[in-house]
């Protein structure tokens, strides 16, 4: 058995196996905010390094070594990356053996019910949420039901090689996120479908979302891959009324 084969713990002195728990949890509507990275307005082959500190979006983030299972730490790089497989939605950050952690406390404040997508292709990765220890896992998938520093998290996609995103069910103060062969994208807040405000979803919101079809305007991107399409038309459709 691969010494990553389980979820576990990161401590200096043990592993802790955690049990996984199936929660069947909706994300639903959040506040509009542009303020979760995207990447987008990075500059494209911008690097960063253990120690940058930037702030994509607004929000504070910064750049830290990964940890693996048994308490070997390394830092390479992360590096805004575009075109090409995989999980191509506009610009990205390609995670290579460096944690990312995003501090929205620090920023604008706390935010709810995150979703973010990402791109695992090997190796390992760690979550911390709110500043819990932790976690080292091989497999997105391995986070689907877990509870981690106060926040559900919710897996689509990714049981294997490949894209997916992962919803945050919860209040985040601050996430940080590690891999070796890890993309990360599309962190943002999952949008009211009652787009204009008028307290029901119907004829005005459906207009406002074909306007906004194929591009990748917040306030229409209800599932946060960064474009308005049939997907996002289903949500809506969805929520009509
Ligand atoms: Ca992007
Ligand atoms: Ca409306
Ligand atoms: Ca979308």
């Amino acid at each position: 058995m691969s010494r990553f084969s389980s979820l576990s713990l990161i401590t200096r002195s043990r592993i802790v196996p955690l049990a996984t728990a199936a929660v069947a949890l909706a994300c639903i509507g959040g506040e509009v905010r542009a303020d979760a990275p995207r990447w987008d307005d990075v500059p494209l082959g911008a690097t960063f390094v253990c120690g940058d500190t930037i702030t994509p979006n607004g929000v504070l983030t910064k750049f830290y070594p990964i940890i693996d299972c048994n308490g070997w730490s390394g830092c390479n790089s992360a590096q805004v990356v575009q075109g090409g497989a995989p999980c191509n939605v506009d610009r990205r950050l390609n995670v290579n053996n460096i944690a990312v952690s995003f501090d929205f406390a620090a920023s604008s404040g706390p935010e709810n019910n995150l979703l973010m997508a990402f791109g695992q292709f090997g190796g390992f990765m760690n979550i911390s949420i709110n500043g819990s220890p932790r976690v080292c896992f091989t497999q997105m998938g391995q986070l689907d039901g877990q509870t981690i520093g106060g926040v559900t998290l919710q897996v689509t996609n990714g049981f294997g090689n490949g894209c997916g995103a992962l919803a945050f069910v919860g209040t985040i103060n601050s996430v940080l996120l590690a891999g070796q062969e890890f993309w990360i994208d599309g962190v943002c807040v999952p949008q009211p479908r009652d787009i204009d405000g008028s307290g029901d979803v119907g004829a005005a919101d459906l207009a406002l979302l074909l306007n906004a079809w194929g591009t990748n305007v917040e306030y229409a991107d209800f599932n946060c891959d960064e474009i308005v399409n049939a997907a996002d038309l289903a949500i809506l459709l969805d929520s009509w009324g």
